[in-house]
C-alpha cells in the first residue's frame, strides 16, 4: 500500500511531536551475555580457543594454567610465490571440441575434454608458530575463568593458587601491530614463567636478555590436504618463499630475568607484559617474497620497539578505541530473555535442546562482526576459509580463497552490518585477481576481460585447478568467479555511494568482468548461454542416465552473468562513460536465456529439466538470483520466488555450516522469518570440538568457541549467519528499504541500530508486537528511497548527513 500524501504529512508531524523516548531506545544490558564468551576450563582443542586478531596478526589462545599455548598467525604467510598465470598457454584450443561435444549432446566427452582446461592447485595458508608460556605455581589451581569480550576485543584468564589470584589479559592491537599479554599475581614475587616458541615451518630461534627471536620461511609448495598422503606434500626451499619473523619481549617492573638457550622468562615477579611482534616478507601478490620481499626482521623489530616504549594502559586504550570505532556502530536487542548466563559451551548445549536464549543469538551475530574486524584489514589479503586462524601446515581445503561461494560469503555481512572498511581487502584482492584473471581468460578460454575459477590464494591465482587434468570438472572447471566477485564492487558502491571510488577503482574491474561474460556467451536457439557450463559441485542425471558435470546454459552461470552485466550497465550510466560497450551489454542482456521452472515446481538448475545426482546437495548456486543477487523477489517475480522456495524445500535444511548460512539468507529473502530463524537455530547447533574431521552431510553447526563447523572449522558460516540476521531485519535494493522483512515470531520485540542499506543509508529500527514502531534513517548523500514496513510506505528524501525519524 502506498502512503498517501496526507497520511505522510500526518506521520511526519507525529514524529516531531513524539517524545524522544519512542524514537530513542536504550539497549538493555543483560549481564554480559551478548558480548562475552566465557568458560570454566582452558581450551583443549583449537575449536575451544579464544581468537584475537588485528586483521593481519592472529592468535588462538588456549589459556592453560600450567602452560598457556597460543597459536600465532600472520594473514600474509602462505606457501608459494607469485603464480605465473600463463601455465597452460594452449588450453583454450580445446574449447571448440568441448563446444562441439555439447552441440552433439555428448556430455561424457565434454566432461573428459574439460580436464584439458585445468592448471595448478592453489597454495595454502600457513601457521606461523606456537608460543608457550610455562608457569610455576605452588599448589593446585581453583576458580578458573576464561573469557573473550567482543565489545572491547580483550580476552582474560584468571584463577587462584594457594590464595594467590593470577590473571592474564590478551589483545592484538591494530594501531600498534603487536600482541599484548598482561600477567599478574596478587602476591608479590609469586609470578614465575618462561616463554618458548615453536613452528612447523623451517625456522631458527635465538634468545637474548628478555627477548626471544625466531626467523623462518614458509614452504614453496603445500598441496591441498584433500589429496591425502602424497609425495612432496610440503616442500621447503631455503632460497624461496615467504620469510617470517616472530619477536617476543618481556616488559617487567619487578622479578628476575631468567633465560635458557630456548626460553626467556621471569622469576619472582608480580606482574609483567609480554609483547609479540610478527612480520613477513610478503610484498604483494606479484612480487617474489624471497628476492623482492619486505624486510620482515626490520618490521618486527620496529613494531616491537615502538610498542615497548608505551605503557600497557596506553596500548590497551589505543587498541580499544580503534576496535570500538567499528564494533560499536551496530547494536541489537531482541527483548527480554529468561536464559541463564552460562559458560558458552554449556549455553550452546542448552540452546540445542530448543530453549530460548536471545542473547546467544545476538552474541553470534555480533561475533561475526568481531571476526571480520579481527581478520580483514590487510590490503589484498581478504579473510580466508579460516579467517586468519590456522594451526595446520596442510589446512582443510588449503584454507584458501574458495570462490565458488566461500570467499564471497565471508563478505556478505561487511556492508549491511556497517563494516564497509573491512570489505576493502576484498576489493584490492579483486584488483589483483583481475590481473592474473586476464591471462587466464585468454589462455584457458580464449576470451577477453578477466575471470576467476574455483580457488585462489594470496598470489591471486585465477586458473581452473585440478593439477593439469586430475580435477573433477564438477569443481575444477567453473568459470564464473570473476562475474561473482565483480558484484562485490557494485555492492560496495551501492552501500557507500562513493562515486569517486567507483570511477577510479571499481568500474574498470566491473567492466573487465562484464567483458569476459560478453565474450564467453554463445548463441543457442536465438538466446545467449554459457557453454561449457558447470553448476558448482552439483551433478545432473541427463535423459540418457549419464551422471555428469559439464553441460550448457547453467542457471547459476546465467544469474551471475546477468548480475555482472546489469551492474556494469548501471555503473556506466552513472559515470556517463563507455556508451558503446554498454549497448553491447544491453543487447546481450535482452537475449540471455531466462530462468525456468522445473517439473517439480523448482527453479531449474540445468538447461534441461534433468534430475540431480544429489537433490539435497549443499551448493545452491542456481538460487544466486534470490540471494546474494537481486533478480528474484517475492514481489517482483513471485513465480520464480516460489520456485526457489520449492528448491529449498527439496534440499531440506540439513547441510554444512556455510550452506546453512546461505540458506538462512535465502529464506530471509523469501520473507520467511520463521524458516530463516529455524535454520539460524540449527546453525548454532552445538558441535563438539573435533579437529580436522570433514563432514559434508548434515554436520554443520557451532563449536564451543562459536567458530562455524562445516565441519571442520570454516569461517564463512559465521559470516553468512551474521549477515542473515541483518537480512531478516532489513533488506534494500537501492530504491526500497524494507524494515523487518523476515522477522521471526520468536523476535516479537527489539531494536537494532546502525544497519546499512543500499543507497547510502543507515537505519535504526524499534519494533514491538512483531511490528516496526519507529525508525531513524540517516543518509550519506542526497538521496531518496521508499521505506516499507508492514504495508506502510514512507517516501524519504534526505540531504547528505541528515536524518529522518519515521513512525509506523
Ligand atoms: C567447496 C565446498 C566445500 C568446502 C570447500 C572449502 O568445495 O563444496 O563444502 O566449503 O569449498
Amino acid at each position: 500500500m502506498r502512503f498517501s500524501q496526507n497520511r505522510k504529512r500526518k506521520a511526519v508531524r507525529i514524529i516531531f511531536l513524539l517524545p524522544m523516548v519512542l524514537i530513542s531506545y536504550s539497549f538493555a544490558m543483560y549481564g554480559q551475555a551478548t558480548d562475552v564468551l566465557w568458560y570454566k576450563l582452558p581450551a583443549k582443542y583449537f575449536e575451544e580457543t579464544l581468537v584475537l586478531g588485528n586483521g593481519k596478526m592472529g592468535a588462538s589462545v588456549f589459556g592453560g594454567m600450567e602452560s598457556d599455548k597460543i597459536y600465532l598467525n600472520d594473514a600474509t604467510l602462505w606457501s608459494g610465490e607469485p603464480v605465473d598465470p600463463n601455465m597452460n598457454p594452449e588450453a583454450f584450443k580445446n574449447l571448440p571440441a568441448i563446444r562441439e561435444a555439447l552441440n552433439n549432446e555428448d556430455y561424457k566427452l565434454a566432461d573428459e575434454l574439460q580436464h584439458k582446461i585445468q592448471g595448478k592447485f592453489s597454495q595454502s595458508y600457513m601457521p606461523l608458530g606456537t608460543m608457550f608460556i610455562d608457569f610455576q605455581y605452588n599448589g593446585e589451581a581453583r576458580n578458573y575463568y576464561r573469557e573473550l569480550n567482543i565489545s572491547n576485543a580483550l580476552s582474560k584468564v584468571s584463577f587462584e593458587v594457594a590464595g594467590v589470584f593470577y590473571s592474564r589479559e590478551y589483545f592484538i592491537s591494530y594501531p600498534d601491530q603487536v600482541m599484548v599479554i598482561r600477567l599478574k599475581a596478587s602476591k608479590k614475587g609469586a609470578l614465575h614463567f618462561a616463554v618458548r616458541f615453536n613452528s612447523q615451518l623451517n625456522h631458527t630461534t635465538s634468545i637474548s636478555v628478555k627477548e626471544l627471536y625466531s626467523n623462518g620461511y614458509a614452504p614453496i609448495a603445500a598441496k591441498p590436504n584433500y589429496l591425502g598422503d602424497v609425495p612432496n606434500a610440503v616442500v621447503f626451499d631455503k632460497d624461496k618463499g615467504t620469510r617470517f619473523s616472530a619477536l617476543v619481549a618481556i616488559k617487567n617492573t619487578d622479578g628476575n630475568v631468567s633465560v635458557t638457550d630456548s626460553t626467556v622468562g621471569l622469576k619472582d615477579a608480580s606482574s609483567a607484559t609480554i609483547l609479540v611482534s610478527v612480520a613477513t616478507s610478503f610484498n604483494g601478490f606479484n612480487r617474489d617474497p624471497a628476492k623482492e620481499g619486505l624486510d620482515n626482521e626490520a618490521i618486527a623489530r620496529k613494531q616491537m620497539k615502538a610498542a615497548l616504549s608505551k605503557s600497557y594502559e596506553d596500548l590497551k586504550k589505543a587498541h580499544q578505541t580503534d576496535y570500538q570505532k567499528y564494533f560499536n556502530r551496530v547494536k541489537l536487542d531482541l527483548g527480554n530473555t529468561t536464559a541463564p548466563n552460562l559458560p558458552t559451551d554449556e549455553r550452546l548445549e542448552r540452546y540445542a535442546t530448543g530453549k530460548e536464549d536471545k542473547n546467544l543469538e545476538i552474541l553470534y551475530f555480533q561475533y561475526g562482526r568481531y571476526l571480520l574486524i579481527s581478520s580483514s584489514r590487510t590490503p589484498g589479503v581478504p579473510a580466508n576459509l579460516q579467517g586468519i586462524w590456522n594451526p595446520y601446515i596442510r589446512p582443510p581445503w588449503s584454507s584458501n580463497y574458495t570462490i565458488n561461494i566461500n570467499a564471497e560469503e565471508n563478505y556478505w555481512l561487511a556492508e549491511n552490518t556497517n563494516l564497509s572498511e573491512m570489505h576493502m581487502p576484498m576489493m584490492s584482492f579483486i584488483n589483483n585477481i583481475a590481473e592474473t584473471g586476464q591471462v587466464t581468460a585468454k589462455t584457458f578460454l580464449g576470451t577477453d576481460g578477466w575471470m576467476a575459477c574455483h580457488n585462489s590464494d594470496i598470489w591471486a591465482m585465477s586458473n581452473p585447478v585440478g593439477d593439469f587434468g586430475h580435477g573433477d570438472p564438477v569443481w575444477a572447471n567453473w568459470y564464473m568467479g570473476g562475474a561473482w566477485l565483480s558484484t562485490h564492487l557494485w555492492e560496495h558502491y551501492l552501500f557507500t555511494q562513493d562515486k569517486e571510488w567507483l570511477k577510479n577503482e571499481g568500474y574498470e574491474l566491473m567492466r573487465g568482468a562484464a567483458a569476459f561474460c560478453l565474450g564467453w556467451l554463445v548463441e543457442k536457439d536465438g538466446e545467449l548461454i554459457t557453454s561449457p557450463s558447470t553448476s558448482p559441485e552439483n551433478k545432473y542425471i541427463n535423459s540418457d542416465g549419464y551422471y555428469g558435470a559439464t553441460f550448457y546454459g547453467g542457471t547459476a552461470d546465467l544469474a551471475m552473468v546477468r548480475a555482472c552485466m546489469e551492474q556494469a550497465v548501471a555503473a556506466s550510466i552513472l559515470l556517463n562513460t563507455d556508451a558503446d560497450f554498454r549497448l553491447k551489454l544491453e543487447d546481450a542482456l535482452k537475449r540471455l536465456h531466462p530462468f525456468t521452472i522445473g517439473k517439480k515446481g523448482n527453479l531449474q538448475e540445468w538447461y534441461y529439466d534433468w534430475n540431480d545426482e544429489d537433490p539435497q546437495h549443499r551448493h545452491q548456486s542456481h538460487l544466486f538470483g534470490l540471494f546474494p543477487g537481486h533478480q528474484i523477489t517475492p514481489v517482483t517475480t513471485p513465480e520464480l520466488a516460489n520456485a526457489c522456495r520449492k528448491t529449498l524445500e527439496i534440499k531440506g535444511d540439513e547441510t554444512t555450516g556455510w550452506s546453512k548460512g546461505w540458506r538462512i539468507n535465502l529464506w530471509a529473502r523469501l520473507y520467511d522469518g520463521n524458516h530463516a530463524y529455524k535454520m539460524y537455530r540449527e546453525l548454532l547447533k552445538y558441535v563438539p570440538p573435533d579437529g580436522m574431521r570433514t563432514n559434508y552431510s548434515g554436520g554443520g553447526g557451532t563449536y564451543p568457541n562459536l567458530f562455524d563447523a562445516h565441519p571442520p572449522f570454516q569461517i564463512d558460516g559465521n559470516f553468512g549467519g551474521s549477515a542473515a540476521v541483518a537480512e531478516m531485519l532489513l533488506q534494500s535494493d537501492g530504491n526500497e528499504i524494507r524494515l523487518l522483512p523476515a522477522l521471526p515470531d520468536a523476535w516479537g520485540e527489539g531494536a537494532v541500530n546502525g544497519l546499512c542499506a543500499r543507497g547510502g543509508f543507515e537505519v535504526s529500527i524499534i519494533w514491538a508486537n512483531h511490528l516496526a514502531k519507529s525508525a531513524v534513517i540517516t543518509s550519506k548523500t542526497d538521496n531518496t528511497c521508499k521505506v516499507i514496513a508492514g504495508g506502510i510506505v514512507h517516501e524519504v528524501k534526505l540531504k547528505a548527513g541528515k536524518k529522518i525519524d519515521l513512525v509506523f
